[in-house]
């Protein structure tokens, strides 16, 4: 589950590595986020209250920057565009999905989604930053943000393999828990099938449901029919006490890096060709259609190596949202030091905002080691992983952008990613404020 930078890449990552950007003016500006027809959105907020000198950088920079347009769920959406050609300036906003002009007629409180009316337990500002976008300097220098109040939602991941109903409780209700912390309420999951059975429904659901725990579910490729027979079935038997803590469902996890020369060389497992995830988010679009689940983001999650490789593009174009798995520590062939290890994942992660056709990226793996071995310059130790967990999970994730972090427990694996051994004291300090 881990990335690894390809390193027949590099030449050309060297050369379309980020110009530093120039300074806007507008990066305290307020925004707001929305959902309209399905789609959410986030545009400048240039309202009652917003400060004079935003409401002019917010039309220079929308004069400035390409905008696509685009039909998302039958609405019209003018979105910002991010591709190939996109001035680097107009790269540096941090909100996934950011537009610059709401469509007309579209009015954010006669669109909230939310159970008071009627609408799913997971909202808009369970995925997105509800109100300041993230500034453009770098975490390392940023201020630690203060406890969550924002409710996006942020977790970590959590593989299958033995896993009962009771130990996905006991580890959902740790995550909640883990000292100096608060919010880490949600889970990402990588497979719908329970560990043992063919497609039983993995007892996850029911443990989320039972602790409240918000899901980004995860369907595993090849094995398409038990995966979407499984994901049918958990909506049948639970219902929308299930379908109302979906995030997304992503489809794939990191295939198209398994089928790269890097992850072919490292990994045993099969990869696929983009083709491939595409008709499997095809048939996951159709198996949803009139259930429970229906209108639920979908997506896939990938190294951050696999969508800056252009070959891969017919994917983002079928995904709702990009999942962004990226971890300095393997970069082994970059200074990727414990002192580069925000600026790396930062380049990263806004390398694929860069490639994402304005669809919002997640983060779906990041964290750095306790224990293991050298990787380049890359130490792995609880000082380095606290640094690591300040700088990219308090600076730059938390609280602005969806994110799983990688991991919570991780015991016996080396390297060894988790920030506990498995009670509530951290293994190094985890509070966002100091
Ligand atoms: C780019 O993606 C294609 C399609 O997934 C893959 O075949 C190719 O190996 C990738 N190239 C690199 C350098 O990773
Ligand atoms: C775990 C592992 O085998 N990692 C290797 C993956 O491939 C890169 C590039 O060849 C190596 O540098 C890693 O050591």
């Amino acid at each position: 589950m881990r990335s690894f930078i390809l390193p027949a890449l590099l030449p050309a990552l060297a050369l379309a590595a980020p110009a530093p950007a120039p300074k806007r003016d507008n990066d305290a500006c307020p925004t707001m986020t929305f959902t309209y027809e399905g789609a959410i959105i986030t545009a400048p907020y240039t309202g009652p209250g917003a400060p004079q000198s935003c409401l002019t950088a917010a039309t220079s920079v929308a004069a400035l920057c390409p905008t696509m347009t685009f039909t998302y769920n039958g609405a019209f959406i003018t979105a910002q565009y991010q591709g190939p050609g996109t001035p680097q300036s107009c790269l540096t906003s941090r909100t996934p999905g950011q537009t610059s002009t709401p469509p007309a007629g579209s009015s954010p409180a006669a669109t909230e989604t939310g159970p008071g009316n009627g609408g799913p337990s997971v909202t808009t500002s369970d995925l997105v930053a509800p109100t300041t976008s993230a500034t453009a300097s770098s975490s390392a220098a940023a201020s630690p943000s203060s406890p969550s109040t924002s409710g996006i939602a942020k977790g970590f991941n959590y593989g299958s393999a033995g896993m009962t109903q009771s130990s996905f409780e006991t580890q959902f209700n740790l995550a909640k828990n883990l000292v100096g912390t608060s919010g880490f309420t949600s889970a990402r999951l990588y497979t719908m099938i329970q560990d043992g059975t063919t497609n039983g429904v993995i007892s996850a659901i029911p443990a989320a449901i039972a602790t409240q725990t918000k899901l980004l579910l995860g369907l595993f490729y090849p094995n398409v029919d038990n995966e979407l027979a499984a994901l049918t079935a958990a909506a049948q038997q639970h219902g929308t006490a299930f379908t109302d803590l979906v995030l997304g469902i992503s489809v794939g996890s990191e295939d198209l890096y398994r089928n790269s020369p890097t992850g072919i060389e490292n990994h045993s497992n099969p990869g696929a060709n983009p083709a491939d995830i595409v008709s499997f988010i095809k048939a996951t679009r159709n198996a949803i259609a009139g259930t429970a689940l229906a209108g639920r983001l979908i997506g896939h999650v990938d190294t951050w190596t696999a969508y800056v490789n252009g070959s891969n593009n017919a994917v983002i174009s079928a995904c709702d949202f990009l999942g962004v798995d990226a971890y300095p520590y393997f970069q082994n062939t970059q200074a990727n030091g414990i002192a580069n290890g925000a600026l790396l994942f930062e380049d990263a992660y806004q390398q694929t905002v860069g490639v994402a056709q304005g669809k919002p990226v997640w983060i779906t793996e990041t964290g750095w080691p306790v224990s293991g071995p050298v990787s380049g310059q890359a130490t792995a130790s609880t000082s380095d992983a606290e640094s690591y967990w300040k700088s990219v999970g308090c600076g730059f994730a938390f609280d602005k952008i969806l994110t799983f972090w990688y991991d919570l427990v991780d015991q016996g694996a080396s390297p060894s990613f988790g920030v506990t051994d498995g009670t509530t004291t951290p293994l190094y300090d985890l509070s966002c404020t100091s």
